[in-house]
């Protein structure tokens, strides 16, 4: 019998090493804070801002490296956690994970693709076909919802080549723009998943001094989430016309108001999240507000 693990008191978060969720993940990180010294061979980040250390490893990996508790949390696309945890579940393992958090980037979508020329009537014409594709459990999944019956074909890359070959008949792959299905005379018909960049973690909470270091990166995370969209507006007002500007002005936090020492006049300052366009400052102005200003926020803890 393994011996249980010892307590550990730094978190190690899995991310991928290059390829699409690479960077925009360390920058993710590295907006709430965190700094890092890099080992020589590029695997391992050693955190020093914070007790957060980075394994940079390949995206399929990352389920499974959290499942077998050798890093606390990753951050991966939530076709290949709903890959992994179906796959599991197939071996009757459980689904042990969990998204903590989506991120609201890295999207794209898993979708039943066919040939360009064919007419598509619904998800019974794939009976008996054979679908290429890197995700067969999520297709699987879907299949026995549909209550089709077709074949799955495992294929670890160029998905979307395999019509040609011969290997499959149709195919399942991830799509974004779908240039790469258009420029093999491929169409998506549906969509089976739709996915984006998430933190993967387990359901339980971790059981040592990891589950404090845990909440504060995920309260940073939160932040710097929020933050990437966020603005401030400020702007004056005579106290006259206060009750025309205060409709016009976008949703977001409720407005702060204050007078101005000596005037007539108040100040209005509110957080927005999202951008603020042209029109809406001239809608603003036509109303009698000035001094509008629209400023990025470097910072934010609610
Ligand atoms: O080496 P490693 O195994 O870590 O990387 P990888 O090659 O398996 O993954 P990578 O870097 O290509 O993708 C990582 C993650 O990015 C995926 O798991 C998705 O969550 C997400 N993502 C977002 C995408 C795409 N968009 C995407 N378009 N992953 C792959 N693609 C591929 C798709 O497979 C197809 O070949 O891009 C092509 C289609 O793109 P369009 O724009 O032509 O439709
Ligand atoms: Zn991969």
């Amino acid at each position: 019998m393994t011996p249980p693990a010892p307590p550990r008191d730094r978190l190690r978060v899995a991310i991928q090493k290059s390829g699409r969720l690479g960077d925009p993940a360390r920058e993710l990180l590295a907006s709430c804070g965190l700094t890092w010294r890099e080992s020589r061979d590029r695997l391992f980040c050693y955190g020093e801002s914070l007790p957060v250390d980075l394994l940079l490893v390949r995206d399929d990996d990352i389920p499974g490296l959290i499942a077998d508790g050798v890093c606390d949390l990753g951050i991966v696309g939530r076709n290949v956690l709903v890959e992994h945890g179906l796959a599991h579940a197939a071996q009757g393992r459980g689904v042990e994970l969990t998204e903590w958090r989506q991120l609201g980037w890295g999207a794209c979508r898993l979708d039943v693709a066919i040939a360009e020329g064919d007419e598509w009537v619904g998800p019974e014409q794939l009976t008996g076909l054979r679908i290429a594709t890197s995700y067969p459990h999520t297709l699987g999944r879907w299949l026995t919802e549909q209550g089709v019956d077709a074949e799955p074909v495992l294929l670890n890359g160029s998905v979307e080549i395999a019509p040609r070959l011969g290997q499959a008949d149709v195919v399942c792959d991830l799509v974004s723009s779908g240039g790469t299905l258009r420029a093999n005379q491929l169409k998506p018909v549906t969509t089976i998943l739709e996915s984006e960049a998430v933190i993967a973690g387990p359901r339980a909470q971790l059981d040592d001094g990891r589950q404090e270091i845990a909440d504060l990166l995920i309260r940073r995370l939160d932040g710097a989430v929020q933050l990437k969209e966020a603005r401030l507006l400020m702007l004056r007002a005579d106290r006259g016309v206060l009750d025309e500007v205060l409709p016009l002005l976008p949703g977001g936090h409720e407005p702060t108001v204050t007078a101005v020492e000596g005037r007539d006049e108040v100040a209005i300052q509110m957080l927005v999240h999202g951008p603020i366009s042209w029109a809406k400052l001239e809608d603003l102005k036509q109303v009698g507000a000035h001094n509008l200003l629209v400023l990025p926020v470097e910072g934010m803890l609610a």
